[in-house]
């Protein structure tokens, strides 16, 4: 009789800070065992020669996201969900929304029930962009008690910008419940001053989105939203980290003792201005925001996930065709200044639907770029890709790890295999990729979600529904630290 449902035989196990040789022996989709020569299993994997690392955790990506005007973003659950397990990705955090107006239920009617098509693990966060009293207090302690347990808000953008005192409101009210709030770092009336006075010059060509969006803006809104979460003592996340001005900031946060933590995304660490300088309206594919910096500073995001300053890696995945949704001014809410078009029908710069598609690359370009190159060790990808995201998201001891009692979550990585991205072979719904014909070494080859293969050499075996959503209860990194500034004690009026 076998001891297991599933061996995994003779890999080399990553873990976040270890590497060993080992099976892991897989019982009712969690880890049973690991060790040397277990037992048999009634189906069996051959490790020899891979790596084998914990699934990959996107948390941080848009699957069949609602627009303001009801729209649906392009990417569905089940076809978002197949482009992260061929691309190694067990489980995501993709976005509930709200419109201004409109209370959290108004504003993505059905989303949770469209979600059960994945065939990934999945949970929410709760965008925040009208934090009445009703939604605050009724409708947020709700959704957390469901386990939604991070908000997200933006500092930017016409229909989603908080102001400062909205902002405090969130941060005050995710104290209080014990929510993890992540937040877009941008200056609305920095960018609005640019986008105007760049529109009256005449100049509508993709590239003009970066010199709307320049590292200052992001630099200044950081550190505004790392002060009004010290003042209310509020851990908080920042998102898409995009230069070493903002990653700055959030040393300094964190040397103070603030529980602050960064993200950053592939676009951050392999893009660049040329990427938003191409012929045929072509920029247009990697307009995203914050948006793409000079090249050298590439490098200088790598260094802050050296340093530890950046915590995750997410892809910010985002269902917007280059054929459809990034001509359609202002059609994804991603846009800001209004919904201007240029003379050849194209819309300007300010109104392309900001985001890139991702979700299936992530970790085969970290890897490539990050591990074949020398610039991380297989434990720090590990830390970047899946681990950090559990501790950080409440998913700890159940995601992002290989030890006994975990989900069986895991990609198997031939570390020498050469391939080429192409979107042609590629299983997301989005019509190209900003990394067409990058040559990559690294590539998973098989991934196993709770105990099941979910994708062989390329082909999709999950189902669509076989994915789970993940309830997040309390965990201690959303625990405040105590301390406010001037000894203002936030708990007596949280
Ligand atoms: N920010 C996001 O987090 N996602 C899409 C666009 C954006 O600016
Ligand atoms: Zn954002
Ligand atoms: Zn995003």
């Amino acid at each position: 009789m076998a001891d297991f449902d599933l061996v995994v035989r003779g890999g080399t196990v990553g873990t976040a800070y270890e590497m060993f040789e080992a099976d892991i022996g897989v019982k009712d989709g969690k880890i049973e065992a690991i060790g040397r020569n277990l037992g048999a299993g009634k189906e069996e994997v051959s490790a020899k020669g891979r790596l084998v690392l914990p699934g990959g955790i996107d948390s941080h990506c848009h699957i069949e996201e609602v627009g303001q005007d009801g729209g649906v973003q392009e990417e569905s659950f089940a076809s978002g969900s197949a482009a992260a397990l061929a691309g190694g990705t067990t489980s995501f955090i993709c976005f509930l929304p709200q419109w201004k107006g409109h209370t959290l239920a108004e504003s993505a009617p059905g989303y949770a029930d469209r979600a059960r098509q994945s065939r990934a693990d999945y949970s929410f966060h709760q965008i925040i962009t009208d934090p009445t009293p009703e939604v605050m207090q009724k409708e947020v302690p709700a959704l957390v008690a469901k386990g939604v347990r991070s908000l997200k808000v933006f500092l930017t953008y016409d229909p989603l910008q908080l102001t400062d005192s909205q902002f405090l409101e969130v941060l005050a009210t995710a104290r209080r419940l014990g929510a993890m709030v992540t937040v877009h770092c941008e200056n609305f009336d920095a960018i609005g001053w640019r986008i105007k006075a760049l529109l009256a010059a005449g100049k509508t060509d993709p590239l003009q989105h970066a010199w709307a969006r320049p590292p200052l803006v992001e630099r200044e809104a950081t550190h505004r939203a790392i002060a009004l979460a010290e003042l209310v003592d509020q851990p908080i996340q920042v998102f898409h980290v995009s230069c070493e001005e903002a990653a700055a900031e959030i040393a300094r946060a964190r040397g103070r003792g603030l529980k602050v933590w960064g993200e950053t995304c592939p676009q951050y660490l392999t893009l660049s201005h040329e990427d938003l300088d191409q012929p045929d309206f072509g920029g247009a594919k990697a307009v995203c925001s914050p948006a793409l910096r000079e090249k050298g500073e590439n490098e200088r995001v790598w260094a802050r996930i050296k340093d530890g300053t950046l915590d995750i890696v997410t892809s910010d995945h985002c269902g917007f065709s280059f054929a459809t949704a990034k001509r359609n001014p202002g059609a994804s809410g991603y846009g800001q200044g209004g919904a201007t078009a240029r003379a050849d029908g194209m819309p300007a710069f300010n109104a392309i639907p900001n985001g890139v598609p991702g979700i299936e690359t992530r970790l085969p370009v970290l890897f490539s770029e990050g591990v074949s190159k020398g610039r991380i060790s297989v434990n720090e990808f590990v830390r970047i890709t899946s681990a950090n995201s559990a501790r950080l998201f409440g998913l700890g001891g159940r995601k992002g790890a290989i030890v006994p009692g975990a989900d069986a979550d895991l990609v198997l990585w031939d570390p020498d295999a050469e391939r080429t991205i192409e979107v042609a072979k590629m299983h997301q719904a989005i019509d190209y990729t900003p990394w067409e014909g990058l040559d990559v070494k690294g590539w998973p080859v098989v991934t196993i979600r709770r105990g099941e293969i979910a994708m062989r050499d390329g082909e999709i075996l999950a189902a669509p529904g076989s994915g789970t959503f993940l309830a997040r209860g309390p965990y201690d990194f959303i625990a405040p630290t105590g301390t406010v500034p001037d000894g203002f004690d936030a708990a007596a009026i949280g």
